[in-house]
């Protein structure tokens, strides 16, 4: 209320918060909320670590408000660097007790079942890894003020990290032998409990029931999550990895599978090592290299799991040698890619609007899970329901091959849905209804990168509000 020169009291004019600037608000609400010191947790209860891809992604959206802070995400993330270049889908913080997340530290033993592959001594961490969004996430960090990472030498130290990582994804994990990396778990996808794990897992005899308590049950509904019969095939297969210790070598993994949202990643990661080497300029690191690689990495996506009659990207079973014909979204992500033929870029536009993931029809963001597939589930983790980091790489790609329409809808929606589920884990692809944890970070980071992305000048939130600048 104010008081007009009279005396009177009259309501405030109340302007209409436009939804850029609410999203932005809320985002940078969530992000505060989960900073740690150091990184940022992807949820508070349910997600009480840091997350290699997750980080990633809040990388992205944080160097809008903190570009230090974006720099120390990722930073944190690789100090847990393995010494064989692998980054850790978790590192654990040893603030917080071992029963809230499973599998616990003391399940995965790092630091000792790790030592032969070069885990570090002293953190512990997972075994395993997450789609390599990385160095695209360091390239824009750095963009955002190149100024300060300069001086910080952000870049150059990360450089090196970088390149390691994703020689060790294109080395002892092209486990398929034609230059993509295979990933050997279906938490290594980010995409965990999706229908195209079923065939591969089937194989896998899963541990007893009685041998493990699931944490993530104690905080999240049971209806949203995956069923005890996946969850004991999961970690039966973590351990085995573990008592092998996290050993690569050919023909020990029961599980291998080309994916193509992860090797996507991989090479767009590796355009985006080409973007570093050029800034920093010097003879250790040669563009070039990077853009052969990429070049011949998409090559060898196109060849291996391009489906022309699905207009889509497959998984490939490296052990069966074959395609699995579940129509994910991961196969529509490829779409990032800068390289890829404009007949694949086509058809991959074409799908996403079709009627398996109903995009501008009945879905308002594209779904995880085919929409006719016998596995669809729309509540059911990763059998369904969309989600803002899949649907984000999707606008990007739209944006690359031309399609700034859809794009500009999709972003609307996006939007819409972040700022009316409190930014929801996932949500119902046709209702948007929130499922999932809420305050979720990385819905978080890149609603805030997409709140920004037009309508800036209109932007009613300080660039630092609610975001300490550490
Ligand atoms: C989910 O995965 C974790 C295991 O890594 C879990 O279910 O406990 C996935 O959505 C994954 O993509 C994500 O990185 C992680 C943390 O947000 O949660």
């Amino acid at each position: 209320m104010r008081h007009s020169p009279s005396g009177a009291h009259v309501e405030s004019a109340v302007q209409p918060r436009s939804l850029p600037s609410l999203a932005y608000d809320g985002a940078c609400r969530v992000l505060s909320g989960n900073w740690t010191g150091s990184s940022t947790v992807p949820s508070r209860a349910l997600y009480p670590h840091q997350w290699s891809w997750d980080s990633g992604f809040i990388a992205i959206g944080l160097r809008h408000v903190s570009p230090a802070r974006a720099q120390r995400e990722l930073e944190t993330l690789f100090a847990a660097q393995w010494a064989d270049g692998r980054v850790p889908h978790i590192v654990f913080n040893p603030e917080i007790p071992l029963g809230a997340y499973f599998p616990s530290p003391d399940f995965w033993r790092s630091s000792a079942a790790g030592d032969k592959a070069g885990a570090p001594a002293s953190v512990e961490t997972s075994g395993v890894v997450q789609p390599p969004v990385h160095a695209l996430a360091a390239w824009l960090v750095h963009q955002a003020d190149p100024a300060a990472s300069a001086r910080r030498g952000f870049l150059r130290r990360l450089y090196p990290r970088l390149v390691a990582w994703q020689r060790y994804l294109t080395g002892p994990r092209d486990l398929g032998g034609h230059g993509l990396a295979a990933i050997v778990h279906p938490w290594e996808s980010g995409m965990d409990n999706s229908p195209c794990w079923d065939p591969p897992l089937a194989r896998i005899s899963p541990a007893a029931s009685g041998s493990f308590h699931r944490a993530d049950l104690d905080h999240g509904c049971r209806a949203d999550r995956p069923t005890d019969l996946d969850y004991g095939r999961y970690v039966r297969l973590a351990g085995s990895y573990r008592d092998r210790g996290y050993e690569d070598r050919p023909g020990t993994h029961p599980f291998a599978v080309e994916d193509p949202a992860f090797n996507a990643l991989l090479i767009a990661s590796e355009y985006a090592l080409a973007d570093i080497a050029a800034a920093l300029g010097d003879e250790a690191a040669d563009p070039a290299e990077h853009l052969v690689r990429a070049e011949s990495l998409t090559w060898a996506l196109v060849s291996r799991l391009w489906s022309e009659e699905e207009g889509l990207f497959l998984c490939r079973d490296v052990l069966a040698d074959e395609r699995l014909p579940q129509r994910s979204a991961a196969g529509l992500l490829p779409l990032v890619l800068p390289g890829l033929p404009e007949e694949v870029a086509a058809a991959l536009l074409r799908t996403a609007r079709g009627p398996h993931f109903g995009l501008g029809g009945p879905a308002r963001l594209v779904p995880s899970y085919d929409l006719t597939g016998s596995g669809f589930d729309p509540a059911r983790y990763w059998r369904g329901p969309a989600w803002f980091n899949v649907n984000w790489l999707l606008e990007r790609g739209m944006r690359l091959h031309g399609a700034d329409l859809t794009a500009d809808a999709l972003r609307a929606e996006m939007l819409r849905a972040a700022v009316a589920s409190d930014f929801a884990e996932y949500v119902d692809p046709f209702s948007g209804k929130a499922r999932g944890t809420r305050d979720f970070s990385w819905t978080a980071a890149l609603t805030l990168d997409l709140s920004l992305a037009k309508d800036r000048a209109g932007h009613a939130g300080s660039p630092t509000a609610g975001v300490a600048s550490r």
